[in-house]
Formats: structure tokens, sequence, C-alpha cells
């Protein structure tokens, strides 16, 4: 069973004269976590509110271990100015614990101004190439996203925050794909965001929906303490710059993989962020890095890893088998081992995932009946029709790929499994599927599990 490391809490500065003023406005020390915040009834500015009561230790801390409570004492408080900057210093922090409390695994705020780096490596990436076939994805959009305040002036801050995702297996160990459930019937993988489950009823749940609620929660929780305030949240649907929104809150930090690892879910984490019309302190950005290791670059099938923290989405096996339409790149496709969607190989090669993502889930049936599963049924998904492609995917991530496009990908991951026995349903598929580019996929696996079966023959 694996463990997120236990927030550590940390009181700075922690001089005499801080803790002085601490009493004399009510903030509270705790002896089990470091630091309960509250605020007293003498306090000015438009939010004032008691005690969290939480009194839980994991709420002022980033994502990364550091404070997420970046708390400025001041000796005393000299005007109305200061003790409303005391007030928002508060309301952050229990924002950020309530945010903690409601199952998020970091939560962080940024500053508004634009993102001004992350806008000129993204309009590098764009015009490189390295996001083709993502026509969505241009120099227009970028510029809108690096820039969320541009368009909503009322802005005044970002809080950014990492949802954490289950491991399909646990990183660092050998993937050890469950046998076939029978004859000719391999199981492939299924990315670990697209099996994300419901904490109430353990259903699969498309992200976005997941994220979204948990926002809109966070929303109304911040509203019933500023009457007046005004937010919008993004929740990965290509208006903000996730990543780059999430490292400069401090909530983690970019590996070379290019995922935003955190200290309690590793980059098990899917972001979202809520632009908020209150001016809330900043929190700090991480000084943690990769350091020396360099796992996940050779751990990439496709070097799609082309220096370290870029990525040649052209050659991702995610992006290959999520966003591209068509036909794959036939080099591509000896690469893609048994990747029916997305795909984990450079997170389960991190060592930091190793230590601190979340459990596993259990690899369980290889039936897509209820959803995405860790290691599907290739077969099943090769040949599931239309309706029962909506009926299973609909409200999910695999949605985005479409049935043909499912279909595509398992006809890729059966010729790569290597089982002659898939060949009668390869076989079916090729003479069959309603979408030529199934039938082409279907026909490059027959010949490629001929193929490989060959040597063996002779
Ligand atoms: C387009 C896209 C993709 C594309 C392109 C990926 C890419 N790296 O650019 C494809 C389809 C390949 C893809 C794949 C995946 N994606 Co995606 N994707 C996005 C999307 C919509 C935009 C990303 C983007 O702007 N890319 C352009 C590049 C330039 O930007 P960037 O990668 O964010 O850049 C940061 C770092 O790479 C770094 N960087 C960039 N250039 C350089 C250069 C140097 C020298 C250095 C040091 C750093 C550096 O700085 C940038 C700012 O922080 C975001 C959602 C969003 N709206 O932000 C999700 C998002 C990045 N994806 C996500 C996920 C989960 C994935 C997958 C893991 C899914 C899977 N399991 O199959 C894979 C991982 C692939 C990988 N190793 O990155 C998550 C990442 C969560 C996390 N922990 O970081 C996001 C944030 C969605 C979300 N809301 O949760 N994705
Ligand atoms: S998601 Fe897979 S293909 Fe894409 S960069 Fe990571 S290991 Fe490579
Ligand atoms: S595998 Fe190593 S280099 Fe890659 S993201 Fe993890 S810590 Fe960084």
């Amino acid at each position: 069973m694996r463990r997120t490391s236990p927030a550590v809490n940390r009181l700075r500065p922690s001089s005499s004269t801080a803790l002085a003023w601490m009493r004399s406005s009510r903030i509270q020390l705790t002896t089990t976590c470091g630091l309960t915040p509250s605020i007293g009834p003498t306090s000015a500015g438009p939010y004032s509110s008691p005690s969290t009561g939480s009194g839980r230790c994991s709420g002022f801390t980033n994502g990364d271990g550091t404070p997420a409570a970046v708390w400025r004492f001041r000796p005393r408080v000299r005007s109305a100015q200061d003790a409303q900057a005391v007030d928002h210093t508060v309301l952050r922090d229990e924002l950020l614990a309530e945010a903690l409390r409601r199952g998020f695994a970091a939560a962080g705020v940024s500053g508004v101004r634009p993102f001004v780096r992350a806008r000129e490596r993204a309009l590098r990436a764009v015009r490189e190439g390295r996001l083709e076939g993502m026509p969505w994805y241009d120099e227009h959009r970028v510029r809108g996203i690096t820039d969320p305040a541009g368009p909503n002036p009322w802005a005044h801050s970002l809080l950014a925050l990492a949802w954490p995702v289950a491991p399909a297996v646990a990183p660092g160990d050998e993937v050890r794909t469950p046998p076939p459930t029978a004859p000719g019937r391999p199981r492939g993988r299924i990315a670990s965001y697209a099996c994300l489950r419901d904490g109430e009823d353990g259903a699969v749940v498309d992200y976005h929906d997941a994220l979204t609620a948990a926002c809109d929660g966070l929303g109304e929780w911040l509203r019933a303490r500023v009457p007046d305030l005004r937010w919008k949240r993004f929740v990965d649907h290509g208006w903000a710059m996730d990543r780059a929104v999430a490292e400069r809150a401090g909530i983690g930090f970019a590996g070379k993989h290019a995922g935003l690892i955190t200290t309690r879910a590793g980059s098990y984490v899917l972001l979202a962020e809520m632009l908020l019309s209150v001016r809330l302190p900043p929190t700090p950005p991480s000084r943690r890095s990769c350091g020396r290791c360099t796992a996940c670059l050779p751990a990439c099938p496709t070097g799609a890893i082309v220096e370290p923290g870029v990525i040649d989405a052209r050659r991702c096996i995610s992006y290959l088998t999520v966003e591209h339409r068509g036909s794959i790149p036939i080099e591509l496709r000896p690469l893609m081992g048994t990747w029916a969607f997305g795909c984990d190989l450079c997170q389960e090669a991190c060592p930091i995932n190793a230590r601190v993502a979340p459990a596993p889930l259990d690899p369980g049936a290889a039936t897509t009946r209820s959803g995405p599963v860790p290691f599907p049924d290739l077969v099943e998904c090769l040949e599931v029709d239309e309706d029962e492609f909506r009926r299973r995917f609909r409200r999910t991530a695999v949605w985005r790929t479409g049935r043909a496009g499912l279909a595509r990908n398992a006809a890729i991951a059966l010729g790569n499994a290597g089982d002659p026995a898939a060949t009668p349903a390869l076989r079916r598929a090729r003479d069959g599927d309603a979408d030529p580019v199934v039938r082409e996929a279907a026909d490059w696996a027959l010949r490629r599990l001929e193929e490989t079966a060959a040597p063996s023959r002779g």
C-alpha cells in the first residue's frame, strides 16, 4: 500500500514579535498541526470569519511540501489596508485548507499577470509543429490562454488546483498485464486519468465532470465568505495554461516528462484553476526539481520527450490514441505497445511517483461494460458498436477518441500484443468495420501478427 508523504507544516518566521502579534490578532497556534488560523471579530476588511475549526494540518502546505500559508507576520496592524491584507492571507489559507479537505491534492494562489515564458514556449511548440494535429491549439489561443485576466479585468487572483488520480499500476513496479480472459482476447491498457473513479459510488467519471463539481463547490464555499465574489473556472477546456499556472502558484514543479509534479500525488494529478475577483496573496513557487534524474526520458518508447520538459505531441502515444484523427503513422505503430487510450509510461518510470503516487487501481475485470478499465479486453474495444460505445464511454475521457478511434487503437494494440489467436477478430474488423481507418489498422495488425509469428514458424 502506497502512502503519500505526510504534510509537514512549518511556521515562519517564528519570531517572538510575530507570536505576540498573532496572539493580539487572535491568530491561534495549535500543538497538533502547527497552525490553525482564526481571525478575531475586530478584523477590518471585507472578510472576517471564525476559525475553520478543521484543525487539519494538511491544510497549510502546498502540494510540494512548502507551506501554502506564507504567514506574513506584521508586528502590529498599522492601517485598515494592513488589516485587509492580513484578512486576505487568512482567507487564502482557509481556502487552500478547504480545497484539500474537499479532496484536491494541492492548491495554491498566483497573480494574474500574463504567463510570458509559458507563452513563448507554447508559441515555439506551435511554430515548430510539435502540437500539429490539434488545430484548436493555435497562436491565437496561446495568446489568450497565457493572459487569463485579459478578457476578465475583474480578476485579481488565480487559484491553482490539482486533483489526485490513482495510477493504473504502481509506478516503479514492473507492469504485469493480467492474462487474457480467453484465448485470442489479450488485454491492453487505458491511461489512469481515463479510469478516474467517483469517490461516492466508485463509478468511472469524466475528469472534467469531477473537477467541475469540485471547483464549483469550492467557489460556493468562497462566495459564502466573500459575498460579492466573481469567479470563473477552467477545467482543461483549453482556455488556460494549466501547468504554467500550477507552477507559478507553487503547487508543484514541471518534471522532465513535462508533467507537473506535486508532493502528495506526484504527477498523478489533473489540473484546474479558478480566476477570482478577490485579491489573495500568492503562494511561493516550488524550489524542487528533478535534479539529476532522467528516468522518464528513455522510458518513452516513441522518443516523444525530445528534450527535458519538451514534448513532441506528434510522437506521443497519448496524442496518437486520443487526439489524432485518421490513420496513425506506420513507423510509430510498433512502438505504441498495447495502449488503447492515452499513455502513462513516462509517469510510471518516475521515482517520485513511485514514492508518492496514490495507491494504484485494482486491475479488475477486462470488460469495459461499466466504462474504462486499466487493462481492457482489446477485442471488445475493437468490436464495440456505436450504441455500446455511447453507453459505456459517454461520460468518460474515452469519449474523446470516438468509437472508430478506440477501434483503430485496439487494432494496432492487438497487432503489437502478438497473440495470433486474435486473428479472426482482426479479420472481421478488416472486412467489416464501417470505418476505413479501422479496416486499414486491422489489416496492418494482421500483417504484423504474421511477421512476428514467422520466425517461430521457421
Ligand atoms: C495539448 C495537451 C496535451 C498534448 C501535448 C502535451 C504537451 N506536453 O504539450 C498531448 C495530447 C500529447 C497530451 C498528453 C498528455 N497529457 Co495533456 N494536455 C494538453 C493541454 C490541453 C495543453 C498543454 C500545452 O499547453 N502544451 C504546450 C506546452 C508548451 O505547454 P506545457 O507542456 O504546459 O508546458 C509546460 C512545461 O512543458 C514546461 N516547458 C515547456 N517547454 C519547456 C522547455 C524547457 C526547456 C523546460 C525546462 C520546460 C518547458 O513549461 C510549460 C509551462 O509550465 C493541457 C491542458 C491545459 N489546458 O493546459 C493538458 C495537460 C497538460 N495534459 C495532462 C495530462 C494528464 C496528459 C497525459 C499524462 C495524459 C495521458 N496519460 O495520456 C499525457 C502526458 C504527456 C506528457 N508527457 O506531457 C494534464 C497534466 C497534468 C500534470 N500533472 O501536469 C493537463 C494539464 C490537463 C489537466 N488539466 O490536467 N496533452
Ligand atoms: S505519455 Fe507516453 S508517449 Fe507520451 S511522452 Fe509520456 S511515455 Fe512518451
Ligand atoms: S522520472 Fe526523473 S526526470 Fe523524469 S519527471 Fe520523474 S524525477 Fe523528473
